[in-house]
């Protein structure tokens, strides 16, 4: 008898980059995983899944005994998010995307509403006091590649006195190698980010939101949500939206899913059960002013996707990816009350490790950023022990 089964556990997952990914759907299933969470990134942003495709890519996933629990992502085309061109063509495409992947028994879909660039960091291989590799987001960088490299028209006006100092001291320091570097990070497409640009279109797609503030900016949001949310309904999909990451304004760009007050205005806006929220601990968590304990349960019945990372953050608003137990995240907080969620929902919620460390025989590897095995082998192990303790003890105290 499983004396468990009155408290549901999460759906362990892990993100596949496709038949491409290095790592194998035969690692994700040995790491202990049921699910996959991919997307078909091989079509460009706008166009429409067909079932035939996304039938193709759930066969691979179950023909390795795995299940696609979720989508992750639907792109949201940057049309959508400035209203601009043929944005109502795009939507109706997202909602045929939609009503495909429904019908083809794919039920969670992820997507972000991040003016032009999806997460952002400076640094991809910043060593650790162990040797292992993070990803990082140092300020004075960000900052550096802004005012001396994009050198963006109304960037002088969005720093103090002492950012502007402190970006132009990096920049000296910087090696030509180290700038251009720096520059590739930040906008030649993380992965899973689908735009890669060079620095004039960049600058030329900065230029579209011109005059969309946050509040434009979130008009257009629930614009979209509203004009898909019927079909979703219909679709028997849930759509969860990925906070910002960094979860502030960079680059002058509006960002409307950074707080909890973000997502309540929009599930205020629209309402349907099935608008729902990726809770991203690592998207969240670098914002001291989010509760993130609060937040679960504040939206515990809209959580329907979990990514779970911690990062860790200094003074200056810098900061790295940490082990997944470790930096500012409460992660046994976040877990206990994911349990409670999935209790009082009597539900399981797909959850993956969200990146981890290049560690061990990774570092010898060409893997994505943020997605080698081994890290993330690690964060899955780690987050499956906290959750089984505190499942066990909240059972053994109910009986
Ligand atoms: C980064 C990811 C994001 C996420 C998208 C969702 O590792 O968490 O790229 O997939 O923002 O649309």
């Amino acid at each position: 008898m499983n004396t468990l089964a009155v408290y549901p556990s999460m759906i362990q997952t892990m993100r596949w980059f496709g038949p491409n990914d290095p790592v194998s759907l035969e690692d994700i299933k040995q790491a202990g995983c049921s699910g996959v969470v991919t997307a078909l990134h091989h079509l460009p942003n706008g166009a429409i899944w067909t079932k035939e495709a996304i039938l193709e890519r759930k066969e691979i996933i179950e023909a390795a005994g795995l299940t696609w629990s979720v989508v992750e992502s639907v792109p949201v085309h940057e049309a959508i998010k400035t209203q601009t061109g043929d944005f109502d063509l795009y939507i109706k495409n997202y909602a045929s995307s939609i009503k495909n992947l429904g019908a083809c028994g794919i039920q969670i879909v992820t997507y972000n509403f991040m003016p032009v660039l999806d997460w952002t960091r400076t640094d991809l291989a910043f060593t650790v006091a162990d040797g292992s590799k993070a990803l990082r987001f140092e300020k004075a960088a960000f900052m550096a590649f802004d005012l001396c490299l994009l050198k963006r028209a109304g960037a002088d006006a969005d720093y103090t006195a002492t950012e502007k100092q402190r970006a132009t001291e990096r920049f000296e320091q910087m090696s030509a190698d180290e700038r251009l570097l720096l520059q590739r990070n930040i906008i030649a497409g993380l992965p899973g980010s689908e735009e890669s640009f060079t620095l004039e279109q960049f600058q030329q797609t900065l230029d579209t939101y011109q005059g969309i503030d946050a509040s434009q900016l979130r008009n257009n949001l629930i614009y979209f949500l509203r004009a898909i949310m019927p079909t979703a309904d219909e679709a028997g999909v849930k759509m969860v939206i990925h906070p910002d990451d960094p979860p502030y304004p960079i680059l002058g760009l509006p960002r409307v899913l950074s707080t909890a007050s973000d997502f309540q205005t929009l599930i205020d806006a629209v309402p349907s059960a099935n608008n729902g929220l990726c809770f991203c601990t690592g998207s969240f968590g670098v914002r001291p002013d989010n509760d993130l304990p609060a937040m679960v349960k504040q939206f515990a019945d809209r959580i329907n996707f979990i990514h779970l990372r911690s990062t860790r953050r200094n003074e200056w608003g810098d900061f790295y990816e940490d082990n997944h137990l470790e930096g500012d995240v409460d992660m046994y907080a976040v877990i206990k009350e994911l349990v409670l969620a999935m209790k009082s929902r009597n539900c399981s919620i797909p959850v993956r490790p969200d990146h981890g460390h290049q560690m061990l025989d990774d570092l010898k590897k060409k893997t994505n950023p943020g997605y080698s095995a081994i890290g993330r082998l690690r964060g899955l192990a780690e987050i499956r022990g906290v959750e089984l303790g505190i499942r066990r003890s909240l059972q053994e105290k109910a009986v």
